[in-house]
C-alpha cells in the first residue's frame, strides 16, 4: 500500500492527497513491512441517549450532512443509526430503540460517547491474523456482509475500555454506508452564507486510559497494529507543573491515523483525566480533532450555533515570549484573540487550534478544531494555557 491510496470517504469528498497532506500531515513509508496496513479512518461511531437529536446537533451546529440511516423503518428494531459526513469525516450516531438494546446499556454506563473508532484497511484478514498473533481480543472475526450494493468485509478488535476498532474493507461496496443502511437526507436548511462544510478531515482521536497504563496502550498499538511512536509527548516534568496528565502519540505507518494516549498524573490538582475516568466509568475516547482549512469561519459558525469553547485569556496573546515564538501567521493575532484560537509553532511550521467544552451532559468527550500549516505536532506549546482553561472549567463543575 502506498500514499496513493485514499479511503472511500476521502475519495467521495473529492479530497486530493495534497489537500490531505495540508490538512492532517502525511508521511511516505514502506508498507511492505507493515504487519497491519491501514488506509485511514473509516468512521467514528457514537452511542448517545437520543440519536435523533444528536444528529440534528451535528447537522445544524457542526454543518455535517446526513447521508444514511438504519432503524425500525428499515428492519432494525434495536436502534436508530444515523450516518453523517463532513468532507472525509464520517460519524455514525446510534441510539437504542428496544429497551434491551446494547446501545442503551452503553449509554447508561458511559453517557454519550464513542464506541468504535473504525478504520479502513485493504486486508481485514491479514490485520486480524496479526492482531490475534499478538493476543489482541478479536470481538468479531473477519466476515462478509452483502446487500444489493455489494459486499464489505469486516472484523473488530478491542482497545481501551469498551472501545473497539472495527476494520473494514469497502473496496467491493458502493452503497451509502454499510449493508442494511438506506440513503437519507435532512430537510435542514443551512443559514445563508454558511460554508459548504466547517471541517474536512479527522486529524486525531485521543484516548484516556487509567493511571500507569499509558505505556501499555502505546505498546498495544505498536505490537498489535504496527503503529509507531510520534515525537510529541507530555512527560513527568510537564505533568507535575501544570497538566496533571502524561501523554504519548502513536500513528499508523502513513500517519493518516493518529492516537494520542493520556493517563492521569499525580499533580497539585486533580487530573482532568481522573475526572473523565470517573464520569465515563473507565477508559474511553476523550477528544476528536477535526481538521479544517478555515478555523476562523468554523469557530464563528459553531459559536453562532451555540457551541461553547474553552476561554483563552487575553494574557495569552499579550505574552511577548509567545508573540516572538509564533511570529507571523496567516491572520493578525487580534483575529485569533477575538475567537480564543491558540497558536503553536515548531520546526516544521505552525498550527491553529481551539477546544470545545464537553459536548454532552458529562464532563467527558469534547472536540478540537485544528488548522495545520506544516506543523505535525499537537500544540505542545499551548499545553499550559490549555490545561489552565480546562482546570477553570473543572473548578466550575466542582471537580477540582
Ligand atoms: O491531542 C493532543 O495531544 C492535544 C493536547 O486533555 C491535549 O490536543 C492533550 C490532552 C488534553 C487536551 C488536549
Ligand atoms: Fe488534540
Amino acid at each position: 500500500m502506498t500514499l496513493e491510496q485514499l479511503t472511500d470517504a476521502e475519495r467521495l469528498a473529492h479530497l486530493s492527497l495534497e489537500q490531505l497532506h495540508q490538512l492532517v500531515g502525511l508521511v511516505e513509508y514502506d508498507a511492505s513491512h507493515d504487519p497491519f496496513p491501514v488506509t485511514g479512518w473509516d468512521s467514528v461511531v457514537w452511542a448517545v441517549g437520543n440519536a435523533t437529536q444528536t444528529t440534528h446537533f451535528f447537522i445544524s451546529a457542526f454543518g455535517m450532512d446526513l447521508v444514511a440511516y438504519s432503524g425500525p423503518e428499515t428492519g432494525n428494531r434495536d436502534r436508530k443509526s444515523y450516518v453523517l459526513e463532513s468532507g472525509a469525516v464520517r460519524f455514525v450516531v446510534e441510539g437504542g430503540v428496544h429497551p434491551d438494546s446494547d446501545v442503551i446499556k452503553h449509554h447508561a454506563r458511559h453517557g454519550d460517547g464513542i464506541v468504535d473508532i473504525a478504520l479502513e484497511v485493504p486486508d481485514v484478514d491479514r490485520c486480524v491474523a496479526h492482531a490475534a498473533s499478538q493476543a489482541a481480543t478479536v470481538l468479531e472475526e473477519p466476515h462478509d456482509v452483502t446487500d444489493e450494493h455489494g459486499t464489505i468485509r469486516r472484523a473488530a478488535i478491542a482497545t481501551y475500555g469498551e472501545t473497539r476498532h472495527t476494520l473494514i474493507d469497502r473496496s467491493r461496496y458502493h452503497g451509502p454506508y454499510l449493508p442494511g443502511y438506506v440513503e437519507r437526507r435532512s430537510s435542514y436548511v443551512r443559514p445563508a452564507g454558511a460554508p459548504k462544510r466547517l471541517f474536512q478531515a479527522l486529524d486525531h482521536v485521543v484516548g484516556n486510559v487509567e493511571l500507569g497504563r499509558m505505556d501499555d496502550w502505546v505498546d498495544f498499538y505498536r505490537r498489535v497494529m504496527g503503529f509507531a511512536n510520534m515525537a510529541e509527548f507530555i512527560g513527568d516534568d510537564i505533568a507535575t507543573d501544570y497538566s496533571a496528565l502524561m501523554s504519548k502519540v502513536v500513528a499508523s505507518g502513513n500517519h493518516r491515523v493518529k492516537f494520542p494516549l493520556n493517563e492521569p498524573a499525580i499533580a497539585k490538582k486533580r487530573s482532568q483525566i481522573d475526572e473523565y475516568l470517573e464520569f465515563y466509568q473507565g477508559p474511553g475516547a476523550q477528544h476528536l480533532a477535526l481538521a479544517t482549512n478555515d478555523i476562523l469561519t468554523a469557530v464563528d459558525h459553531l459559536r453562532a450555533a451555540g457551541v461553547e469553547f474553552l476561554v483563552t485569556p487575553d494574557s495569552y496573546y499579550e505574552d511577548p515570549e509567545l508573540r516572538a515564538r509564533i511570529g507571523n501567521v496567516r491572520v493578525p493575532i487580534e483575529e485569533l484573540q477575538k475567537r480564543g484560537i491558540l497558536v503553536d509553532r515548531d520546526e516544521d511550521g505552525y498550527l491553529l487550534q481551539i477546544f470545545t467544552k464537553p459536548i454532552g451532559d458529562r464532563p467527558t468527550v469534547f472536540f478540537e478544531l485544528i488548522e495545520r500549516h506544516g506543523s505535525l505536532g499537537f500544540g505542545k506549546g499551548n499545553f499550559k494555557a490549555l490545561f489552565e482553561a480546562i482546570e477553570r472549567e473543572q473548578e466550575r463543575r466542582g471537580n477540582l
